[in-house]
Parts: C-alpha cells; sequence; structure tokens
C-alpha cells in the first residue's frame, strides 16, 4: 500500500486525467480542437495506478486512448494541449496529434493509431532495456480489441522467450469500438492468455486504483528482477462513446452509469476520507488547483501558432547518420 502522501497524489492525478479528458471534450465539441478524438473518462485508474507503480525512468507505450497516459506519466499539460489544437508548441510540433502523441522526456515513447502497436514495440524496448542493464521496465497499454490482434500474441511471446523487462496492461473496457469483448474474445479472459506464454497473467478490477497500482507494482518488480513478462487485464468502463460523438447506439444504455457508480476518484476518496488523509474542502481545493492547471494549458494552446507551413516536413523522420551524409 502506498504511503499517505502518495495515495493523495494518485487522487490528484485521477482528478488531472479527468478533468483534462473533461476539458478537451468541451473543447472539441466547441470546434476548437480538430480532428479525431478518443477520451478515456471513467478509466483514470489504470493510467494513474500503472504510473504510479512505475519508476520516473521507465517506459510507457501507449494508445489512440492516451491522453490519460501521458497526465500520469507526468507529461507537461501545456505541451499535450498545444498537440491537440495542432500548434507548434505542441509536445511533437503539433505534427503527432491525439493519436501520435510522444514525449520521451517523461518516458512515454508513444501512442498510436495502429492497434495493439505497443505489445510489439514493447519487446524491442525490453530489448534495449536488457542490453543496457539499465535496471528500467517497458509498460504497454492496449485494449481487449488489441489483444484479439496477432501483435499482441507476437509482443507477448517474443517477451517471455526472451525474459525481457515488459508489463503488458489490458485495459478491457468491454467494447473495440462496437463490437463486444463477450462476442469477440473465445474463452472470455484476455488474462488466462499468459498461461500459453509461460507467464503470469492477472485480472484485476480496473476501477481500483490501489489494484492496478499493486499489480503493476509486482509485475515491475518481477521485470526489474531479471523474471520476464507478467500480462495485466484492468475491467474498467469507458463512460463516454468511443470517439467524440459517437451516438453508441450499440451499448447497453445503462452502462456508462454503471460506470459512475464505480467511479475510481470517488472510491479512493471514500479510502482517503476513512483514514482521514482527505475531506470535502481539500478535495475542492485539488480541483480548483487542476482546473487552474488546466485553464493555463488552454491559454497556452490558443496562444501558440500554428506550425510555419515551411516546416511542414521537419520533425517528421529520425534522423539515422548513414541516410543524413
Ligand atoms: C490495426 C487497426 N485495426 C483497426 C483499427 C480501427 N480501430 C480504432 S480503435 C478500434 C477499437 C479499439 O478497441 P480496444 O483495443 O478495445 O481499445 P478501446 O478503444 O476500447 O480503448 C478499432 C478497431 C485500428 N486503429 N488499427
Amino acid at each position: 500500500m502506498p504511503g499517505p502522501d502518495a495515495l493523495v497524489q494518485m487522487y490528484a492525478g485521477m482528478v488531472r486525467v479527468r478533468l483534462f479528458e473533461e476539458r478537451v471534450r468541451e473543447l472539441f465539441a466547441g470546434g476548437r480542437i480538430p480532428g479525431f478524438l478518443h477520451t478515456s473518462v471513467g478509466q483514470e485508474a489504470t493510467a494513474v495506478g500503472a504510473a504510479a507503480a512505475l519508476r520516473g525512468d521507465d517506459y510507457v507505450l501507449s494508445t489512440h486512448r492516451g491522453h490519460g497516459h501521458l497526465v500520469a506519466k507526468g507529461g507537461s499539460l501545456r505541451a499535450l494541449m498545444a498537440e491537440l489544437y495542432g500548434k507548434a508548441t505542441g509536445v511533437c510540433h503539433g505534427k503527432g496529434g491525439t493519436m501520435h502523441i510522444a514525449d520521451v522526456s517523461v518516458g512515454y515513447l508513444g501512442a498510436n493509431g495502429v492497434l495493439a502497436a505497443g505489445c510489439v514495440l514493447a519487446p524491442g524496448v525490453g530489448l534495449s532495456i536488457k542490453h543496457r542493464n539499465s535496471g528500467q521496465v517497458v509498460l504497454t497499454f492496449f485494449g481487449d480489441g488489441a489483444a484479439n490482434r496477432g501483435p499482441f500474441h507476437e509482443g507477448v511471446n517474443l517477451a517471455a522467450l526472451w525474459r525481457l523487462p515488459v508489463v503488458f496492461l489490458c485495459e478491457n473496457n468491454r467494447w473495440a469500438s462496437t463490437t463486444a469483448h463477450a462476442l469477440s474474445a473465445a474463452g472470455g479472459s484476455i488474462a488466462a492468455r499468459a498461461a500459453a506464454y509461460g507467464i503470469p497473467g492477472e485480472s484485476i478490477d480496473g476501477n481500483d486504483v490501489l489494484a492496478v497500482h499493486d499489480a503493476v507494482s509486482r509485475a515491475a518488480g518481477r521485470a526489474r528482477r531479471g523474471d520476464g513478462p507478467s500480462l495485466i487485464e484492468a475491467h474498467t468502463i469507458r463512460w463516454v462513446g468511443h470517439f467524440e460523438g459517437d451516438a453508441q447506439a450499440y451499448r447497453p444504455r445503462d452502462e456508462a452509469a454503471e460506470g459512475r457508480r464505480l467511479d475510481p476518484i470517488a472510491r479512493l476518496g471514500r479510502i482517503l476520507e476513512a483514514r482521514g488523509l482527505l475531506d470535502g474542502p481539500h478535495a475542492d481545493r485539488i480541483r480548483m488547483q487542476v482546473a487552474a492547471e488546466i485553464d493555463d494549458a488552454v491559454d497556452y494552446a490558443e496562444n501558440s501558432p500554428l506550425p510555419a507551413p515551411e516546416d511542414a516536413l521537419t520533425d517528421l523522420f529520425a534522423h539515422y547518420p548513414w541516410r543524413d551524409r
């Protein structure tokens, strides 16, 4: 169990992700943010529990629903918001956008529009860690839909075979866009697939930030000791559409309400209150501080320039000595 300060930080971390995503939804609806947007409202516990269990120099690979993962890993709200606006001051200079954010300075190696891409990138990162003997760990997030793609199996197999320091963390929110997990995953359990690769697999309540923190701490500990990868399936609920504007006709009407009843923020709040670590005014102060940070990030993004047309092709390609000679 994390100490009192860490618990309050986890609470504040989830509030930061929630308010950020809610603000982004408003800005998108108001036409301020362009493109196509997936948010993680309701899924804050997986992002924050996982990040809190990792070291600052550990790596994270993310998904198309990745804002919360970066916020939890310590990314700058200003640079993230500016990126969503497509501005030159964005974390990828406005050229990544919501689905291709990366911030190597905090170990966030990238969101990805290709489902399960993180599952095959993670063994590569793990191999680099192993060769450098740096004691780091890489955690890759992916969805239940991604777990039905080949790269999931390829990545888990290789990481298990070479005992790489990888944590595979599936955010099972019951839906791959409009496709129900229950109708598309043979056997039902994603965690159970770990047995086929001879690694630990665990199914946890992904709305419980402490359960996420505990499972990721154990998996990261194993990875750091050289004992190889683990697979965690965190059951969670997205409160909103798959993308902004999704009419959600495929979904039981009461599912979002179920998510709200299981609200990970309120749940940790009750634990903190019972332990005398949080009360109403303190929770209000946290919300106000976070809201002010987000206001500042929005002002920054609004007042930043768009990338210059002549820079259209900069920042797009890695520099390889053999090519740039
Ligand atoms: C290789 C690939 N196939 C299809 C898509 C289109 N697509 C985008 S999101 C999505 C569903 C993803 O579901 P899941 O992995 O459970 O993540 P969630 O959206 O629930 O977070 C699909 C099919 C894609 N981005 N990449």
